[in-house]
């Protein structure tokens, strides 16, 4: 007879750390990274001393949510991932704080309990991956490519934050200066899609930079996302414009009845990681007709394996699958990277703000993830095969309480800067 009794390996020790590390001011329909992007190192130890790693937002209420979810895992088997989420539940039904969910307004619909569940999700299979000795993706039923493509991701940004110094990239508040770093970034990474993050200058210019990326580079797959900024009429209207031109077009207007209406007369596929954020919203967006593709993104729709159902999902009602990113660091590149290997139908290259981040600050040892040719090879240690530099996280932890951010705030610190600016939104 088979025994089929294993001994649980059980969680012993949780410890969240926020990290600040530099951000450049980039521009957003919302306002304009701050100094400062905040994230959360999660470090989960079994009691055989096995320690994994997962990485989230930094907010402040965010990461009190993560701690009321990390008490509540202190016991759980790491192998049995499916409790994590009725325990965590428990654990927030008590805060009923809002708010801070790392993404500065532009997003809040999306799932509490999915957002804190995501990095301990991860760091459970980086553990499981560690004692089995086989990377994420054998986890999540085996890598199909073994290199991730991402897309280049552009900023209309300022040179400088005021009163600092310049940036290496400069200032791009034209189309001449999305054009120019456009050619750096693709010289630099070797990306094969651009993206344009819109919602800035006025649609008719955003829809010009598009135009010169295409004379740049002619069988560049483009995207542009204006985060909402546009009216069903602006909408439908760069829609036609740009007819031939973008691969597709990201949450262009916004809500799930606009976007339905902005896909019934734009000519390219509408993509969203604003109207669909959570499982309660497919059917919805399904039966409306909003969109062609979902953005995943693993750190709001509650880590790898409910990422891999999102894309079971997409399959069956035959909508196109991408993924999202915000400023981020290692944990979560690497995180990123065995998840897409693992999706078969990923239709398009990822989204990344990686090269946004300077390459000394992350809090993991360096060489694992390099980009080639625009892809991130998939690490082949066992779990996310990225290894903690301890003397980092403590440098960046100490940029965390010294520089008195505590939220994301692209609104806040625009005003601080522009008082006359407000994020409406539509716009134009
Ligand atoms: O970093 O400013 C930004 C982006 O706008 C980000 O916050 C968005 O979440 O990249 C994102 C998007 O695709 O909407
Ligand atoms: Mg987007």
């Amino acid at each position: 007879m088979t025994n089929n009794r294993f001994d649980a390996e059980r969680i012993t020790r949780i410890t969240i750390t926020p990290v600040a590390f530099h951000d450049p001011p980039l521009l957003n329909a919302v306002g304009v990274h701050e100094r400062w992007a905040l994230r959360s190192i999660v470090q989960l130890t079994t009691e055989s001393g096995i320690t994994g790693l997962g990485e989230s937002y930094g907010d402040e209420a965010h990461l009190r949510r993560l701690r009321h979810g990390a008490d509540a895992l202190i016991g759980a088997d790491v192998f049995a991932v499916n409790s994590f989420r009725p325990l965590i539940r428990q654990a927030l039904a008590a805060d009923s704080g809002v708010g801070g969910h790392g993404m500065s307004g532009m997003v809040t619909g999306s799932s509490t309990e999915d957002r804190v569940l995501s990095p301990f999700d991860v760091a459970a299979l980086d553990v499981q991956g560690k004692i089995l000795r086989r990377p994420v993706t054998d986890l999540l039923g085996g890598a199909v490519r073994a290199a991730v493509p991402f897309s280049g991701y552009l900023f209309y940004k300022w040179a400088a934050h005021p009163g600092a110094d310049g940036d290496i990239w400069g200032e791009a508040l034209t189309t001449a200066g999305i054009v120019e770093q456009a050619k750096t970034m693709v010289a630099d990474y070797g990306f094969d899609a651009l993206k344009l993050k819109g919602g800035v200058r006025p649609p008719d210019e955003e829809c010009a930079a598009i135009e010169a990326l295409r004379a740049e580079f002619p069988d560049m797959p483009l995207r542009l996302d204006p985060n909402a900024a546009w009216t069903v009429q602006t909408s439908i209207e760069i829609g036609e414009r740009l007819n031939g031109v973008l691969e597709y077009l990201e949450d262009p207007t916004p809500g799930l009845t606009g976007m339905a209406e902005v896909r019934r007369k734009a000519p390219m596929p509408l993509a969203t990681n604003m109207c669909v954020v959570s499982f309660d919203d497919i059917a919805p967006a399904v039966d409306a007709g909003s969109v062609d593709i979902i953005l995943s993104d693993h750190h709001f729709w509650g880590g790898l394996r409910r990422s891999q159902s999102l894309a079971a999902i997409t399959e069956t009602f035959d909508l196109g699958l991408s993924m999202h990113s915000n400023s981020h660091l290692g944990i979560s590149l690497a995180a990123m990277v065995h998840l897409a290997a693992a999706t078969p139908r990923l239709d398009y290259a990822c989204d990344t703000h990686w090269p946004w981040k300077d390459p000394a600050e992350d809090v993991v040892v360096p060489g694992t993830l390099e980009f080639s040719d625009g892809a991130v090879p998939v690490p082949t240690g066992a779990g996310l095969g990225v290894e903690l530099d301890e003397d980092a996280l403590g440098r960046l932890h100490e940029q965390y309480v010294r520089c008195g951010q505590r939220d994301r705030d692209d609104t806040g610190y625009m005003q601080s800067i522009e008082p006359d600016f407000r994020p409406v939104t539509p716009r134009w």
